[in-house]
């Protein structure tokens, strides 16, 4: 017999930087009983699906979500009730009716998308990966933040996230101890460089007052040369340049570096630094609507460092679609809330994989001590996964996820298959 949905509760909780977000209960007909905790964006794209907040300024500055929890309460609880558990994403794309989540928002959907997915785990007594899994479950090689600046912390350089990937290792295990390493003798350089460290920026990874994105990158080699690994051979470099955010009528202005930079010029700095610097993969290089830049990009770096969209592509199918019609990127950030349910996550990823772009599943600058992201990269076989730093318990919650099923469940972890390209 297959599972009914039975009821939905949903209530405002914290996110990692003190504002509001949702937590949804799902309840089965066979009573079992599971809840998810949505996550938040602060550099968001603009073609993200919609984010409902009360706008009531009295309440946390209008960023409050009691209207997203009372939608789920009131009127996606009443159309789920007695429905196929298979049915529900389908359900609430419909129930909204708009293309970007607007009306009863996409956080009170996602909420809702991943509670029931959840309970159908514990109904069916496995592990939520493997309820999720669209193929051979997989453990993600992780896109971890050491520096950011940008948005995450304080502007003071315009990228936002400089990470390591630590492929060069046989497991998880030592992949994350290779990174707590480097993430060490990375704060004991800014120190000793004399730069301001205020303390820890919003994704856990240091936040200091460097005088430009540059200095950023030198810091960090020297920092995994300083931990006594070898900069590209066992771990590489990621940025994610979230340059829609420093982009304005054309032009990139890097005011830490003191200039401002066509898109030409732009992908002409990319290009130097990931030829000086072991840098594997960047985010965002260009902006969200910059089209013929990114199929520029793609042409000049394409063959040899993943080009990863993320408020370029916002994990919507159709920008996915056309970014490969016209050769645009070659990799795709997923976040759900993004998009707002699971069904599209994975359609997505579906969607990326069978055109040959890889996936790097993420988590939001704004977190809980939900650890479903760490289920859901596993069940997508995407084999990357981007969590932030390796401090703050919002993201631990995730890694020591990842921690404990490579211990209890064995599986084949991905940093090989990155190592050699065949991810
Ligand atoms: C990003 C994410 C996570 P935010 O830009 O990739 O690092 O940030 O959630 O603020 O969009
Ligand atoms: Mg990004």
């Amino acid at each position: 017999m297959s599972l009914l949905m039975q009821q939905l509760s949903a209530w405002e909780i914290l996110d990692s930087r003190g504002r509001p977000t949702i937590e949804v209960e799902a309840v089965l007909s066979d009573g079992a009983r599971a809840s998810a905790q949505v996550p938040s964006g602060a550099s968001t794209g603009k073609h993200e699906a919609h984010e409902l907040r009360d706008g009531d300024r009295s309440r946390y500055g209008g960023l409050g979500t009691r209207r997203a929890a009372a939608n789920v309460n009131g009127e996606i609880a009443a159309a789920l009730r007695g429905q196929s558990v298979e049915r529900c994403d389908e359900i609430l794309i419909a129930l909204d009716g708009t293309p970007n989540k607007s009306r009863l928002g996409a956080n009170a959907l996602l909420g809702v998308s991943c509670a029931v997915a959840r309970a159908v785990s514990v109904s069916r007594r496995e592990p939520l990966y493997q309820t999720l899994a669209i193929g051979e479950p997989v453990l993600p090689v992780p896109m971890i933040n050491i520096i950011s600046g940008g948005l995450h912390a304080g502007g003071n350089i315009e990228f936002q996230d400089f990470l390591i990937i630590p492929h060069g290792f046989g497991s998880m295990a030592e992949a994350l101890e290779a990174t707590v390493k480097i993430h060490t003798r990375c704060g004991e350089r800014i120190r000793k460089g004399g730069y301001l460290l205020t303390g820890v920026a919003d994704e856990g990874g240091w936040g200091p007052l460097l005088p430009s994105n540059r200095h950023a990158l030198e810091i960090l080699t020297a920092s995994i040369e300083d931990a006594g690994f070898r900069p590209g051979e066992q771990v590489s470099i990621a940025l994610d340049v979230a340059s829609s955010h420093f982009y304005r009528d054309g032009i990139y202005t890097l005011q830490s570096e003191g200039r401002s930079l066509t898109s030409e010029e732009m992908i002409e700095l990319l290009a130097e630094w990931s030829a000086r610097f072991p840098v594997a993969s960047i985010e965002d290089g260009l902006a969200e609507d910059d089209w013929p830049g990114w199929r520029l990009l793609t042409e000049r770096l394409g063959g040899r460092v993943q080009l990863v969209g993320d408020d370029f592509f916002t994990t919507n199918p159709g920008r996915v679609q056309r970014g490969i019609d016209t050769g645009c990127a070659n990799a795709v950030l997923v976040k759900m809330n993004q998009i707002g349910t699971l069904r599209e996550t994975f359609d997505v990823v579906q969607l990326a994989g069978a055109h040959g772009y890889r996936c790097v599943v993420s988590a939001r600058s704004g977190e809980t001590e939900d650890s479903f992201l760490a289920d859901l990269a596993i069940a997508t076989g995407a084999g990357q996964i981007k969590i932030g730093s390796i401090t703050r318990s919002e993201r631990l919650a995730k890694y020591n996820r990842l921690l404990a099923i490579e211990q209890r469940d064995g599986l084949r972890w991905t940093g090989g298959a990155w190592r050699s390209g065949t991810l």
